[in-house]
């Protein structure tokens, strides 16, 4: 049996991949196994904002492993607290709690909201509330699907952790209607990726971020894919003019290589964990955070948010010229084009033509290539576009 096969045999079936067996990865760029090469056009879904292999997060590995992978937290390590210190400073908050995929710095978000509400706002004990979008995706575990709007997400998975409600995205009088006395939180994505490449309307943050100052209630984002330089600023909430009370990151915060994630928030919040309260065997390992430190100076020396924001808007301005797409959306390097018709049979004409990228919510073609990529490669795959989808 070939690998794809083994994997066939012995996997679970919670995937569909394209057929394609990608062997092997350096910048925008993978190859195949029998070495066919392809411009990355997902990231791993945003977690390869530096490129595949990036030489400096691969030295910092390499020099880790050199040394020592794995403490626990009932120990200290080196690591650790230069990591924390610069996610801290980049994300403009206090505390970090270091985790590794973006679903724990979800669920550590919740924590965090839910022991606020009861131990500082007052809230009722085991009474909290937290808010949500319609078409929101924050991951896969049970509490975080229970407030899911995707059937497909949870059916079968229940039964699931009350305390959520859901309102439109987007619509901030539907949001103000939903805070009660007992609301904790709002947790919203800036832009929904999974929903599509849902952009929010101008001055739909400033209106959230509003209310929830007035209602006490706090505001917190998840920039797991939208992070990280992806939309073209380091954050995306830096577009809104708005400052969140809770920052979950993930993905590109591993450099492209191990899982890295982190819930950032200034004192107020984050000191309601106290010892023993929440933690992960893995969370701010030593190897993490190394790898962590530089994937986060690879972003800021290389100013990738800039080059997000160039390439970005170049490449949707060209997008646009197409007749095919009845629409396109998104922000930086992190955008959707809208189809008539179902997405994948595209992404597999253009995985053909060298291009490999993802559909999303059955008709959104989405692209979001490693924010290194070269003007010329992304020349080039316009061109390959513009046959597939004219
Ligand atoms: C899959 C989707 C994207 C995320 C946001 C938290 C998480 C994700 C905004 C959880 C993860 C991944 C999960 C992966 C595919 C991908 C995905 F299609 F599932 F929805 F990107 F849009 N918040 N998104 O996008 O982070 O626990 O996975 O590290 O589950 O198939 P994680």
């Amino acid at each position: 049996m070939n690998h794809m096969d083994l994997a066939d045999r012995y996997g679970a079936r919670n995937y569909h991949p394209l057929p394609v067996m990608l062997v092997r990865g350096e910048g925008a760029w993978v190859w195949d196994h029998a070495g066919t090469r392809y411009l990355d056009m997902l990231s791993a879904y945003s977690a390869v904002n530096q490129g595949h292999l990036h030489p400096r997060i691969v030295a910092a590995a390499r020099s880790q492993l050199d040394r020592i992978a794995l403490t626990s937290r009932a120990f200290h390590n080196d690591q650790l607290g230069p990591f924390l210190q610069r996610l801290a400073a980049l994300s403009g908050f206090g505390r970090v709690l270091p985790m590794n995929t973006g679903a724990e710095a979800v669920e550590t978000a919740l924590k965090a909201a839910r022991k606020w509400a009861h131990t500082v706002k007052g809230v009722t004990m085991d009474r909290a509330e937290i808010i949500v979008a319609n078409g929101n995706f924050h991951g896969r575990t049970t509490t975080i699907v229970s407030f899911s709007t995707e059937e497909q997400y949870r059916l079968g998975f229940g039964p699931f952790t009350p305390g959520f409600s859901s309102v439109p995205f987007g619509d901030a009088d539907a949001l103000e209607a939903a805070i009660t006395p007992q609301t904790a939180a709002v947790l919203l994505e800036p832009i929904q990726g999974e929903g599509g490449v849902v952009m929010p309307p101008p001055g739909y943050f400033a209106r959230v971020r509003e209310l929830c100052s007035r209602h006490r209630v706090l505001l917190i984002l998840d920039e797991i894919q939208t992070g990280l330089c992806r939309t073209g600023r380091t954050w995306a909430f830096e577009h809104e003019g708005i400052r969140p009370d809770g920052l979950c990151v993930g993905k590109a915060l591993g450099g492209g290589l191990y899982p890295v994630s982190a819930f950032c928030a200034d004192s107020e919040l984050m000191d309601v964990f106290t010892p023993g309260d929440h933690g992960s065997t893995f969370g701010g390992n030593p190897l993490a955070a190394a790898i962590g430190l530089a994937a986060l100076d690879v972003l800021v020396d290389e100013d990738l948010a800039k080059k997000a924001a160039d390439n970005g808007t170049w490449f949707m301005e060209q997008l646009r010229g197409l007749r095919t797409p009845v629409d396109v959306r998104g922000r930086g390097l992190l955008i959707g084009v809208e189809l008539a018709g179902p997405a994948r049979p595209v992404c597999e004409a253009l995985m053909a033509r060298g291009i490999l990228c993802k559909d999303t919510h059955r008709t959104v073609v989405r692209f979001a290539p490693p924010l290194v990529v070269a003007r010329a490669d992304l020349e080039t795959a316009m061109n390959v576009i513009a046959e597939v989808m004219p």
